[in-house]
């Protein structure tokens, strides 16, 4: 590196780089964005050469070559966005439970019925490999195009150890595919399949001496998540599963107290848990526990809107008590079907009462910490990944304000450019 600059972007009005600080942002932290105007980031070898007021930039290049320029006309830059939950690979969707929903039955209503995750879970074990691709890279697509440039990737619609290993496989197919990257979940423990009705404590056995063993074989994930929750898993058959998970040299997450308290929160604190998911019953103790271990709490305010819940995570609770807070789409084909992060920055702002700077820092380097990319991705500094966004907006306040359309100019993946005025121009196969 430093014999030329592949790519200098340039003329930016206003560029958050979110530089600062180690960790994932905590309280006062989760404000400070750090903002440069008429800035500038040149990238060399996929990489972040130097980044800063773009005379400051153009001095520490001069006279190495610039094999291309990207005029960001006066308008805001921020690190590519990271959607650090989704249930990104699965067949079928679940339209016909809107009118469900409409009539007030409740999402574990319809999955105590043998619908919700249970309907995806036939449809996905139906679908081929290539089928569950196709669909899957089709919402990556639109991820990208909404600025998403990293997506954490769940499985937990198999159920059994063939299907699992088929959704992670559709994953690492895709990582090794498409520009987005992809990290890796298993969760197996999604929800108690049918042949095992009754007999959860005999399917969370297959989940850890069968599925967890064969998936960390084959390298397929680097996360355990569980759904510990009312009818679905319980916080005891959560611990034994993310024990063993952390035992076999997983990262572990926890869906924790979505919809009751059930002291998911405590747990995934207490197994130190590098994020917990949801939180919308979580209680103070809860969000101590989180606090003391370091666990990211990921909100997913999309879910809470499209499930018409009456609350939200209490997001400045979590803030105030020195939690770090990231939020994502929780992209699935039940609770959450929307791919767009910049839907959910709106949400962040409205219902969780997020400032816009502290949505961008739960889109970004909080979500990296997450998902463990923080030394990679998250935000832009000499060294990273050239993982950028630049927007059709000057401010960062516009995002969340002007909803529900996508604000994205051009997107550059570690240095390649594969959004470009709006369009996707990555090649195929890369
Ligand atoms: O398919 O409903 N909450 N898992 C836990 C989901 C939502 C996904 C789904
Ligand atoms: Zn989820």
């Amino acid at each position: 590196m430093g014999d030329r600059i592949d790519l200098l972007v340039h003329n930016i009005g206003r560029l958050v780089t979110m530089q600062g600080g180690s960790g994932p942002r905590t309280g006062e932290e989760m404000t400070r964005v750090g903002e440069i105007r008429q800035g500038a980031i040149a990238v060399a070898d996929g990489k972040i050469f130097a980044v800063g007021e773009e005379a400051e930039v153009r001095a520490q290049i001069a006279g190495m070559p610039v094999l291309r320029e990207l005029d960001a006309r006066g308008n805001l830059v921020t690190p590519g966005l990271i959607d650090s939950h989704t249930h990104l690979v699965h067949g079928g969707s679940r339209e016909h439970e809107l009118d469900l929903k409409l009539k007030g039955v409740s999402y574990l209503e319809i999955l105590a019925g043998g619908g919700g995750i249970l309907s995806t879970v036939r449809s996905t074990r139906e679908a081929t490999e290539q089928q569950l691709y196709a669909k899957a890279k089709r919402s990556l697509d639109t991820m990208l195009l909404y600025g998403a440039t990293t997506v954490e990737a769940k499985s937990g619609y198999g159920l059994t150890l063939a299907d699992e290993l088929k959704q992670l496989q559709v994953t690492r197919s895709l990582n090794e595919s498409h520009p987005v990257e992809l990290v890796s979940t298993f969760m197996g423990a999604h929800a108690v399949p049918v042949e095992y009705k009754d007999r959860a404590d005999e399917y969370v056995e297959l989940v850890v001496n069968v599925m967890l063993p064969e998936v960390k074989r084959q390298g397929l994930a680097e996360f355990c998540d569980v759904f510990c929750e009312h009818g679905v898993f319980t916080v005891e058959q959560s611990r034994k599963i993310l024990t063993a998970a952390k035992e076999l040299g997983f990262g572990i997450k926890l869906h924790a107290d979505e919809i009751e308290p059930m002291g998911g929160a405590q747990l995934a604190g207490e197994l130190g848990c590098i994020s917990a998911e949801h939180l919308l019953a979580a209680t103070d103790e809860g969000f101590a526990a989180m606090q003391r271990a370091g666990t990211v709490a990921v909100c997913l305010p999309a879910t809470s809107f499209n499930l018409r819940l009456k609350t939200h995570a209490r997001a400045r609770r979590m803030i105030e008590l020195g939690v770090p807070v990231a939020i994502s789409t929780d992209y699935n084909p039940g609770s959450s079907p929307t791919e767009s992060i910049q839907l959910v920055m709106t949400l962040g702002c409205l219902n969780l009462g997020l400032t816009p700077e502290e949505v961008i820092t739960a889109v970004t380097i909080n979500a990296a910490h997450a998902i463990g990319k923080a030394d990679t991705v998250g935000s832009l500094e000499v060294g990273k990944q050239a993982d950028l966004v630049i927007f059709n907006a000057e401010n960062l306040a516009y995002l969340p304000y002007h909803f529900g359309i996508n604000h994205v100019n051009t997107v550059v993946k570690k240095g390649n450019l594969v959004v470009s005025e709006g369009n996707l121009v990555y090649e195929a196969g890369k």
